[in-house]
């Protein structure tokens, strides 16, 4: 398999040193082999060494490191040995990109950096794109342990600490994942990963005491219920000690839950919170609970507002190692959402944000798509909830009354397919996804250009231009895309290519509402309400047509084609202009492509121009659906008479 972000070698050391024994330390000894050329182990006689110390430094939390550069003489230390690891990746880093130093100080923003895989034991993934599951097949595992410890290896070196290996969708064979039969394949699964310092988690199914206890009911608080769920989480425990916990997807989209039996999520989630805290485990609750079956014709019930108002009220009720998962849009990962009106509002709960790496409403793998810029227009997004400067980053940790207890969780991307994400440059969101969990300050731009450096020998001229491309890339997916933070308009099941009514009159809650004169979604205060659920300062902005954002304009509101925006073009002509813009903006990345022939890898080069081809032809019939259809809604023409079919 591609070795992504760690294939170069760093060579000029002559040896290393560890006092500490244990299964991180002997970790370290393995990758400096396979990272550093001809540096020997225990050996500090030459003229360039590394020496590793575990301190208990003042200037550290857990997992953070230093590293102090002194007359060629290299300290990495760590507060734990997990930290002499990251350290050492870090250093990993620097030698590669040339990075002058003295000293680092490193500690990690976010406790919890998480990837939930959604991979099924048949060796299906669910949105996935890149290959099979590297886990799973044939409803077993598929026992390639290479492979799962490369793509552990992969996950430490940026800093991911925990991961769940099944889908959140939880089907008939793997709800037994937590039987005896099971365990014995993932205690050897768990081992690779704790070699990394990643705790492995499970998704469960909440009706497993009906599905594979033989009960008659799952109610959470029915004796025999808990009962089951005790005995399994001790016997997962006997096996594991350091199982890291379940993470669920109750009352969603047709999966079980609480709800059927008149029991509340609080209920639920704190079930399982108290039998998995005798063993340290965590129990990590989504909150993508909505109506999935909704009737079109209802315009009083709104999907954004559901997470909010189903977990609002039990703020402060849950147990201290529940963590609430929320996604970051209130819909469902679109290209332009605003940040869920949760963050910042919860006070007195544990949450992680959750990122999807897999690119499930954009492009499948097939476009490009750095999500950074995403990512941090979340992160950094000021919910004003305690004043000007609440930023969603410093509001997930200091809003959980467990610090540790809180983080960053994104749903994984790989699979079987040789270069792990698909598309090779996609290799970009796992590397930056890692990096910006643990350090929320990096820019788009300071993770693109040391991902190039790292991936590809590129001279400066070729490492600006792709740098460039991929910097640009999400806005560029935008402008061709549902318009102005309307989102879903794609086609409906597989979400590839645009269907722009094919949720319209659907039961999923995602509307546009276009008609003969305008279009957008009236969230507004006076619409369904959902403004009100931020903070009075960030529901005036959005509320208001003067300050809300051309690109969220038809998120919250419902304005005719002639609305004048704040960029001084009437909606219409904005629809009209980005359409154009981002197919000629794809056709300039192709021409770009073009040129890197001779200075990457074959194999690269001919993957990415594939899939720029065919998000070339997608780009393309996005534009002319989206521009055909509301030139037959509105009659308006283009301004600058480009072709639009009728
Ligand atoms: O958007 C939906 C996806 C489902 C996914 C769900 C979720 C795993 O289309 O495939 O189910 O989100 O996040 O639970």
């Amino acid at each position: 398999m591609d070795k992504c972000w760690l294939e170069k070698k760093v060579k000029g050391f002559d040896g290393f040193v560890i006092d500490q024994v244990d299964d991180i330390t002997k970790q370290i000894s393995r990758e400096i082999k396979l990272l550093f050329d001809n540096c020997k182990e225990n050996y500090s006689n030459g003229k360039r060494i590394i020496k590793f110390k575990i301190q208990n430094d003042t200037d550290l939390i857990k997992d953070g490191f230093k590293i102090i550069n002194k007359n060629e003489i290299i300290e990495i230390i760590g507060k734990n040995t997990m930290g002499l690891l990251y350290g050492l990746y870090t250093l990993y880093r620097r030698e590669i990109l040339k990075n002058k130093y003295e000293e680092i100080i490193s500690n990690p923003d976010q406790s919890i950096r998480m990837i939930n895989h959604w991979d099924n034991m048949d060796g299906t993934i669910e949105r996935g794109y890149a290959g099979e599951s590297i886990f799973f097949k044939d409803n077993s595992f598929r026992r390639d342990f290479t492979l799962v410890e490369e793509y552990a290896r992969l996950l430490a070196s940026v800093g991911i600490n925990a991961l769940s290996i099944n889908n959140v969708n939880v089907h008939k064979i793997e709800t037994e994942l937590i039987t005896e039969k099971f365990l014995p394949e993932l205690v050897i699964l768990n081992q690779i990963f704790n070699r990394f310092g990643i705790k492995m988690f499970l998704s469960i199914n909440f009706a497993s005491p009906k599905r594979v206890g033989n009960l008659d009911t799952s109610d959470p608080l029915d004796e025999n219920v808990i009962h089951f769920w005790k005995e399994t989480i001790d016997r997962l425990y006997r096996y594991i000690p350091n199982f890291g916990g379940f993470v669920v997807k109750a009352d969603s989209e047709g999966e079980p839950g609480p709800f059927t039996y008149n029991r509340s999520h609080v209920d639920g989630a704190n079930m399982f919170g108290r039998l998995l805290e005798e063993h340290g485990g965590l129990c990590i609750w989504r909150c993508f609970v909505y109506n999935s079956t909704q009737d079109w014709r209802d315009r009083s019930t709104d999907r954004a507002r559901a997470a909010y108002d189903h977990f609002m009220p039990y703020d402060g009720k849950f147990n201290n190692n529940v963590i609430l998962q929320i996604k970051l849009g209130p819909l469902d990962f679109q290209v332009k959402e605003p940040v869920s009106p949760l963050f910042g509002a919860l006070k007195k709960t544990n949450h992680i944000i959750e990122f999807q790496l897999t690119q499930e409403y954009t492009g499948q793998q097939k476009a490009i798509y750095y999500q950074v810029p995403v990512w941090k227009e979340a992160l950094d997004f000021d919910t004003q909830h305690n004043g000007v400067g609440s930023f969603v980053k410093d509001m997930i940790k200091e809003n959980s009354p467990v610090s540790e207890h809180s983080g960053i969780c994104a749903v994984g991307v790989v699979g079987t397919d040789n270069n792990w994400t698909g598309h090779k440059l996609m290799q970009i969101n796992l590397y930056a996804y890692g990096r910006l969990a643990w350090n929320n300050c990096l820019t788009t731009e300071e993770i693109s250009k040391e991902w190039v450096k790292l991936t590809f020998n590129l001279t400066d001229d070729y490492s600006e231009i792709l740098e460039e491309i991929l910097n640009t890339s999400r806005e560029t997916y935008q402008l061709y895309n549902a318009p102005n933070g309307v989102g879903f308009m794609c086609r409906p099941n597989h979400h590839y290519g645009p269907d722009i009514d094919g949720y319209e009159y659907d039961r999923w809650g995602t509307y546009h509402f276009a008609d003969r004169d305008g279009v957008g979604v009236d969230r507004s205060k006076t619409g369904t309400g959902y403004v009100e659920q931020y903070s009075d300062e960030i529901c005036d902005y959005y509320n208001s047509l003067e300050t809300c954002p051309d690109d969220l304009l038809l998120w919250f509101h419902h304005v005719p084609y002639t609305h004048v925006l704040q960029n001084g073009k009437t909606l219409i002509q904005d629809i009209y202009d980005n359409h154009f813009e981002g197919v000629e903006r794809v056709k300039k990345y192709i021409e770009q492509w073009k040129n890197f022939k001779e200075v990457v890898d074959h194999v690269d080069f001919e993957n990415i121009l594939d899939r720029l081809n065919e998000q070339y032809r997608l780009s393309i019939e996005w534009r002319d659906q989206i521009n055909t259809y509301f030139y037959r809604k509105s009659g308006i023409k283009d301004e600058n008479g480009r072709k639009i079919y009728l």
